[in-house]
């Protein structure tokens, strides 16, 4: 394929109810949509960087600025490409994984669209739904959460995340499992939210048979992760530290984790996604999808990662009505607990103009020629 150019289109969506993490509260959710146009066809990315560099050091202004000045010219000049180049082509510039990631999926959206080869297939995909879990924020008291959590699997969530800081993690654990029992799937993350002297205060959370605690402590501290897992018996898994399959392979060799969180946008993008579902498979390391409030877009790709046959935990691959009203696709809608992966070519789905139109505050065309 050959590149035409690249559109950025910022927008702005109403989350359904605030989500405080141990990052803070988010009531909207900003992020960056790329459309990739190529001779052959269109494609959509999705940016998943907040607009503060709050999850991790990427943020959206700096996104769309290495995507102008740096991804999309480098991609422009490479000559005819496909997706599995993009990497290889943007590996010169450190980092931004999640602008590479974007960019990547609108051209392999683009590529499989032009094939006619739905997304799930390229990946490898053995399921056509996928069980979904949901991500339940820090809330003002126990009674709040109580309520949110029993909404939540009354909608038929098969797993509950709870979102945990210092101050809020023994106790709502404990409130949970007295309050929905002993056979709900449950799991808590910290969002790097402890150091390694609360190990002790962590092993508080062994009697309630989690699933796992994710990213207790800081991005960069395997060796503080190793220690820790050697300190609880609650499994440890890793989100913010994998950034790629080079960096699941060492969390693994250390015994850093036992679990690990796959998000595409946090690796580089979907095909390193698969990369390191290989490499778990390999070292009989369960994997699940993380999410990023996505769109529909985001959505529909991940839903179509889930479905590889690693994936054997429950993700945050919720419906789009976790978060938005209304989504700039036809929203996923949980059927049993679960969702449908997309069968169309690429993603599976598209944007709806009106309500793509309703939540975009810019675009900016980035030509490859000029
Ligand atoms: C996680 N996601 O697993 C993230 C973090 C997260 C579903 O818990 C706005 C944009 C708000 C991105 C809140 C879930 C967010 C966000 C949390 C990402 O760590
Ligand atoms: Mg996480």
């Amino acid at each position: 394929m050959k590149l035409e150019g690249v559109e950025l289109r910022w927008v702005s969506m109403p989350l359904v109810s605030p989500f405080r993490t141990s990052f803070g509260t988010q009531t909207t959710r900003d992020l960056l949509l790329l459309k990739v146009v190529t001779d052959q066809a269109e494609g959509w990315g999705e940016c998943v960087a907040m607009a503060a560099p709050l999850y991790s050091e990427e943020y959206i202004e700096g996104a769309a600025d290495v995507l102008r000045r740096y991804l999309v010219p480098a991609l422009a000049a490479a000559g005819p490409f496909d997706a599995s180049t993009v990497a290889t082509v943007l590996e010169p510039f450190h980092g931004h994984r999640m602008a590479k990631a974007a960019l990547e999926m609108g051209v392999l959206d683009a590529e499989l669209r032009a094939e006619g080869r739905p997304l799930s297939r390229e990946l490898g995909a053995v399921h056509d739904r996928v069980p979904c879990g949901v991500s339940v924020g820090i809330m003002d008291d126990l009674g709040a959460l109580l309520d949110a959590v029993g909404g939540y699997l009354d909608e038929g969530y098969v797993r509950i995340k709870l979102k945990i800081e210092p101050g809020w993690d023994v106790e709502p654990v404990r409130a949970v499992r007295e309050r929905f029992g002993d056979d709900v799937l449950l799991q808590v993350d910290a969002n790097t939210a402890y150091t390694l002297s609360d190990a002790r205060h962590l092993a508080r959370l062994d009697p309630f048979d989690l699933l796992l605690i994710e990213q207790p402590l800081p991005e960069d501290d395997l060796f503080g992760h190793a220690d820790l897992a050697r300190l609880i018996t609650t499994p440890v898994c890793l989100d913010e530290s994998i950034t790629s399959a080079r960096t699941a392979a060492a969390a693994i060799r250390l015994g850093a984790c036992s679990v690990v969180n796959i998000k595409p946008g946090r690796v580089g993008g979907y095909l390193e996604a698969r990369r390191i579902h290989d490499l778990c498979v390999a070292h009989s390391v369960p994997v699940w999808c993380g999410g990023m409030l996505e769109t529909g877009l985001g959505r529909a790709a991940n839903v179509a990662l889930a479905a590889l046959p690693g994936f054997t935990m429950p993700g945050d691959t919720s419906a789009s009505g976790r978060y938005y009203a209304t989504d700039v696709t036809a929203p996923f809608v949980l059927d049993d607990g679960y969702l449908a992966v997309p069968t169309g070519p690429g993603l599976g789905v598209e944007p709806l103009p009106d309500e793509l139109a309703a939540v975009t505050t810019a675009t900016d065309w980035i030509p490859a020629s000029r």
